[in-house]
Parts: C-alpha cells; sequence; structure tokens
C-alpha cells in the first residue's frame, strides 16, 4: 500500500513496502522530546543505521507541516532535531496537527496509528508509555493503540518512572503478548530488573515473526509487545533507578507538572540525577531494539515468501540511503 493519499511516504520505503521488504518504523517524539540535544542526532544515526545494516529500511514518522509522514528527508529531520515549534503528538493530537499544519513528533500511539496505515508491521522505540504512578489517572494513549493496532513493537520495556506491575496488568487485559527476547522478566528500561515475571519468551527473531504470524491468523488485532534489556554493560541497578525516580515523581508532582509534559520532565530528570548515566544507557537500548526489530522484519518477509531477490534490492536501498545520509549522521 505504498501510495495512500493520507500518508507521504518516502519513495524508497514505499517501494520497500510495495515489494515485501523488510521495514522498521521508529517514532520521532524520543528524538525531539525524550532525549537532549546533540544526543538526539545520535540517537537518530544510531538507530537508522542498526536497522540499514541488518537488511531492513528505517523509516521514521512523523507529521511534518500538518503532513502525516512515514520517512523523513535529512531537512525534515534536521528541523525535527532542532526540535524549535516542533509538538508532541500523540493519538489524540494527529488530527490537530493535520489541520492546523503543524510540526508534529509522535509518540508510540501516534506511530502506530502512521505506520499501520501505510503496512508497515514492525516498529521500534526506547520504552511504550504506560500507567504513571502519579498524579492518578494518567495512563499513556500507548497502552490502548497497542491493544488495538496489529504491529510488532520492540521496546526495553515500559520506562522505569511508570507503575510497572499495572501497566502489565493493562496490556495484559488489552490482549497484548509481551514477549521477552532472551529474558523472562520484564525490563525496566534504564535497568534489566523488575522482579515482574512474563508470560513469554522467546529465543529467536524467527520465533517472535511465527508468533506475531500466528496471532494474526487468529484474527487478534492487538500488537506484539518485544521486551529486551538494555545492553548489559550500560546497565543501570535497580536501586540507583528506583532511588532517582522517586524523586523525580515527587518533585514533578509538587511543582503541578501534568499530562504530555510529564514523560520529558522525568526523563529529563532521570539523566541529571545519573550524572548522565542513563543517556548513555537510554542511547544503547535505543540502536539494541533498532537491530532485534530489523532482524524480526527480515525473519517475517522471509516467512512470508518475499524471495531473496526482492530482500537483497530492499538491503541495498536501506543501505544507499544510510550511507546517503552520512552528512546528518556524522556532523
Ligand atoms: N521513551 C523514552 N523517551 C521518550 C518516550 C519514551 O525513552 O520520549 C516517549 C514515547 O514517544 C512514548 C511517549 O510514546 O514518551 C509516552 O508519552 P505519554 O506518557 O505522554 O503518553
Ligand atoms: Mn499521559
Amino acid at each position: 500500500m505504498p501510495d495512500s493519499p493520507l500518508l507521504r511516504i518516502l519513495p524508497d520505503v514505499a517501494s520497500a513496502l510495495a515489494s515485501g521488504a523488510p521495514v522498521v518504523a521508529l517514532e520521532s517524539s524520543v528524538l525531539a522530546q525524550g532525549l537532549p540535544i546533540p544526543h538526539n542526532r545520535v540517537a537518530a544515526r544510531r538507530m537508522t543505521g542498526a536497522v540499514a545494516t541488518r537488511g531492513a529500511m528505517p523509516a521514521i514518522t512523523a507529521v511534518v507541516r500538518g503532513i502525516p509522514t512515514l520517512g523523513l528527508t535529512d531537512e525534515e529531520l534536521e528541523r525535527f532535531l532542532a526540535r524549535e515549534g516542533v509538538r508532541k503528538v500523540s493519538a489524540r493530537d494527529l488530527g490537530v496537527a493535520v489541520a492546523l499544519k503543524q510540526d508534529g513528533a509522535t509518540t508510540v500511539a501516534a506511530t502506530l496509528a502512521l505506520a499501520s496505515i501505510a503496512g508497515a508491521r514492525v516498529f521500534a522505540t526506547g520504552g511504550i508509555g504506560g500507567v504513571h504512578r502519579e498524579p492518578a489517572f494518567d495512563e499513556s494513549a500507548d497502552l490502548p493503540e497497542l491493544g488495538r493496532t496489529p504491529m510488532i513493537v520492540v521496546c526495553a520495556g515500559a520506562k522505569s518512572i511508570l507503575d510497572l506491575p499495572a501497566t502489565l496488568e493493562r496490556l495484559d487485559t488489552l490482549g497484548i503478548p509481551v514477549v521477552g527476547y532472551r529474558t523472562s522478566e520484564l525490563p525496566g528500561f534504564f535497568t534489566a530488573e523488575t522482579g515482574l515475571a512474563l508470560s513469554a519468551r522467546a529465543e529467536s527473531a524467527e520465533d517472535i515473526a511465527r508468533i506475531f504470524i500466528a496471532h494474526r491468523a487468529l484474527g487478534r488485532r492487538s500488537a506484539v509487545l518485544v521486551v529486551q534489556p538494555p545492553p548489559a554493560e550500560f546497565a543501570l541497578p535497580r536501586e540507583t533507578v528506583e532511588g532517582a525516580v522517586e524523586r523525580a515523581v515527587a518533585d514533578a508532582v509538587k511543582r503541578g507538572v501534568r499530562g504530555a509534559a510529564m514523560t520529558p520532565e522525568l526523563l529529563g530528570a532521570i539523566v541529571r540525577e545519573t550524572g548522565g548515566k542513563s543517556l548513555a544507557a537510554n542511547l544503547a537500548l535505543l540502536e539494541n531494539n533498532a537491530a532485534l526489530a530489523a532482524e524480526i522484519a527480515v525473519a517475517l518477509a522471509r516467512l512470508e515468501g518475499v524471495t531473496e531477490d526482492e530482500m537483497n534490492r530492499g538491503a541495498e536501498r536501506a543501505k544507499a540511503l544510510n550511507l546517503a545520509s552520512s552528512g546528518w549522521y556524522n556532523s
């Protein structure tokens, strides 16, 4: 479905989608709101690079001056990395951003909505939103959107700033399988350990692709959420993260932070508290998740009988695009 009138798709992404070659969607809110400048540029480079070198086509989603877009050009990405006038766009904000011709960086919820219109099936991010600890009734739109969008979403769990047991229960209620990639425990984003057991575990990208195929064959409409811990050398101890989160939440509540501002606020506070260690973990896990998503997308295409010729053509285009973008990659 390359030429949806609802969506502008980068030509290389469109041809990959049309031939069934692997595509990995990437969100832009983590770049425009979640990570500080200049680290957001590093994150973009590491994520798109990890996807392209594994033979899949990376596609960052955003609303570009009111146009829902899958696959940003270099110029557009620059504007989003500079983040001036770029608003955070979740599910509720999509129509508004389009009608008012805004630049909008898409959260997991909005990325699911856009990427699924285009027929992309694999999506990588850092951490999904979930049930917040405080104030009561702040629950991310990522959860219901995951409940009704059939995509594979790779992440490092839900951010440690959330109520993780409650988030896991909501995922269950919504019928979203949470599959640990080589882990039996829900990772806590910056940390590998949360003590929360998962109901499913997979050892290979191919097994994850098989789970998705079976899930879809049964007519399930929800996402399959794949979780993996941050790379061991960057993971923070659970107690460090817990302490930082508790102080950040208390401070944010005291200052009356609410709604969409809460997630960026807490992530910033934790970076300050951990002296940048959480930032290094964040960048490493984003790259790691993009890499696994690419492997899953490749496995899914193979299982669906996409020819090696088509896979190779897609891989060549992804690598060429990756090299052509080296201007913003290396600056
Ligand atoms: N994880 C990060 N950084 C982020 C986010 C997640 O490490 O910036 C973003 C994602 O885009 C996610 C969003 O979808 O935060 C959730 O925001 P909210 O809780 O307002 O729904
Ligand atoms: Mn919220």
